[in-house]
């Protein structure tokens, strides 16, 4: 009964393609659906989707930084300036339901849906209560942003910075900004850490309370220096103001080079690849297990197989889905053989 309920993933997908909100927000339902038949049509839904925009268009921007730091507020801030000059925009807000404070709910959008208030077609913000960390961040958001992708000019995913989560966010976005809050431990902490190397750009936010603000700035831009650098692009760190909307420009414009420095640098297209096959991966492991993946030829086969991949790895998720599954079954047959062969008295000796 439950399949009847599942939408046709194809007609989904053209409605999609045509910005209709409602096929926004039933695409993100079904990638939601854990239920076998659920995966294979969201398969299936995102190669539809993946054949239009493919792995050149739009921009998926993964905003992070501690508690409090003021995300949600410069998330708000960016996207009124987004949509004045024209541009539509999704915002995924990703919740740690574990925060007590915030009720165990998906509030992280809220902020940003009140300072938005006035109904905008160009406009659609999803909160997701990171229900269970069971594969990460990323393996739930991450087919959901790139939905968002196939409908929308810029895609935010903003998450908490707390530890794997800035992790899972570098195999997300295509730029990656880290709200830093003025003088504040957690910063240093961040500093110490070896995710410092994750960012693209800095935005220290709260500058409007002065020194504290420009002291967390310099530490940051005197920090150490990140062992991968990419050549070309200058990691800036930034002052602004949410609440005062001193700097937005700014970032934007650091945001917009850093999109033009990737598909320059022919960077784009490969780093997109490579998140879609560390998804399929990640995927493949929550449903199957190593056991699983031992069936396809391993971890190291699998992911050799998706880079070169010609066809689209979603389809491919769903070819080695099958292929794990057809292997599953004839394990189970074959132990069954040998069972009855020892029940018949055959084999034994
Ligand atoms: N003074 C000042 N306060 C700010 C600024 N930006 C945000 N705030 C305040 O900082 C607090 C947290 O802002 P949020 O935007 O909810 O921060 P967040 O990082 O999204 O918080 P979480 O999602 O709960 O981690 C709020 O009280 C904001 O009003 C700013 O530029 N200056
Ligand atoms: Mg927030």
């Amino acid at each position: 009964m439950a399949l009847l309920n599942l939408p046709d993933p194809e007609q989904l997908a053209s409605r999609i393609l045509r910005g209709v909100r409602a096929a926004v927000a039933s695409g993100l339902n079904l990638l939601d659906n854990k239920l076998a038949e659920a995966r294979s049509r969201s398969a299936r839904l995102l190669a539809s989707l993946s054949g239009e925009r493919g792995l050149k268009d739009g921009h998926l921007v993964g905003v992070t930084g501690p508690p409090g730091a003021g995300k949600s507020s410069l998330v708000s801030s960016m996207i009124r300036e987004w949509r004045h000059s024209g541009r539509t925009v999704g915002v995924l807000a990703v919740d740690p339901s574990s925060r007590p404070e915030l009720g165990g709910g998906a509030l992280l959008g809220d902020r940003i849906r009140i300072k938005n208030s006035t109904y905008d077609e160009g406009l659609f913000i999803r909160s997701l209560a990171n229900r269970n960390q069971l594969g990460g961040v990323a393996t739930e958001v991450w087919p959901m942003s790139w939905l968002m992708l196939a409908c929308f000019d810029v895609v935010v995913v903003e998450t908490v910075g707390v530890g794997q989560t800035e992790i899972d966010i570098a195999e997300i976005g295509d730029t990656i900004c880290y709200v830093a809050q003025p003088a504040s431990g957690d910063t240093i902490q961040y500093l110490k850490s070896g995710i410092i190397e994750i960012p693209d750009i800095f935005a220290v936010n709260k500058c409007d309370l002065g020194a504290a603000a420009r002291k967390t700035a310099a530490e940051i831009s005197r920090s150490a220096p990140r062992q991968d650098r990419r050549e070309g692009w200058d990691y800036p760190v930034c002052l602004v103001s949410a609440t005062t909307n001193i700097g937005i420009g700014q970032i934007l414009e650091h945001i917009d080079r850093h999109r033009s420095f990737l598909v320059t640098a022919n960077l784009l297209a490969k780093l997109r690849a490579s998140h879609q096959s560390a998804w399929v991966l990640r995927l493949l492991k929550e449903e199957f297990g190593t056991f699983g993946l031992e069936l396809a030829g391993g971890a190291a086969v699998i992911a050799q197989r998706l880079s070169e991949s010609r066809s689209n790895q979603f389809e491919e998720y769903e070819r080695l889905r099958k292929q794990i599954l057809s292997r599953f079954k004839s394990k189970s047959s074959s132990s069954t053989i040998t069972r009855k062969e020892h029940s018949n008295g055959q084999t034994i000796v």
